[in-house]
């Protein structure tokens, strides 16, 4: 069994101080440091927007953060700008040992379609490549941590346990957004998933 360590966008975008900030989402940053060493294979993923990207309320006019609203790929919550690709703000928190990566996937890059998930993008079919390097490495269990339970990590875990990996998700080791509930929405259904939350 090869045993791979996915670091879902803990970005300073979603950090205190950032574009679209969890709450206590730097607090994430020391476990997620010590954990890497304990895997053969580290994988960061990288929110990567465009300014003109369509999950910003900005490029919707009348619209405001946090609104819901229908794509051609089905429903989308519009968001403040965050994470433009260059930016302060889509950099990887300082403290973050990124340098003990194997890869940074980064997605979110066409601006048409969002991309919560590290493996697709919002159309749940257009690959990031995720898979792909993590077949070529073998691994077969897959621990994810970081930003948002709700969003990111939630999407790439249910997208990893359809793709066969077996998964677990350290709660302690991540921070949710929690849009109307979407933190104990999205628990319940990756316990459903077979996903393995920890306490
Ligand atoms: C995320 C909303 C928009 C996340 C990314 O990383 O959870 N959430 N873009
Ligand atoms: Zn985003």
């Amino acid at each position: 069994m090869t045993a791979a360590l996915i670091v879902i966008d803990v970005q300073n975008g979603f950090c205190p101080g950032g574009n679209l900030a969890v709450p206590g989402g730097d607090a994430v940053v020391p476990g997620i440091n010590a954990l890497m060493g304990d895997f053969a294979h580290v994988v960061l993923t990288q929110d990567w927007h465009p300014a003109d990207h369509s999950s910003f309320a900005s490029n919707h006019p009348g619209r405001a953060p946090y609104d819901a609203v229908e794509m051609p790929y089905g429903p989308q919550v519009l968001w403040p700008d965050h994470c433009i690709q260059g930016t302060d703000d889509a950099a990887f928190h300082a403290e973050l040992d990124s340098d003990r990566a194997r890869a940074v996937i980064r997605k979110g890059m066409n601006p048409a379609i969002d991309s919560y998930s590290a493996f697709f993008e919002n159309d749940r079919a257009t690959p990031t490549g995720l898979d792909g390097l993590l077949r070529a490495l073998g691994a077969t269990e897959l621990t994810m941590v970081g930003l948002a339970l709700d969003f990111c990590v939630n999407f790439s875990a249910l997208d990893a346990a359809r793709l066969g990996y077996a998964v677990t998700v350290r709660r302690d080791l991540t921070r949710a957004i929690d849009l109307d509930g979407s933190r104990a929405a999205a628990e319940d259904g990756m316990r459903a998933a077979g996903i393995t939350l920890t306490e």
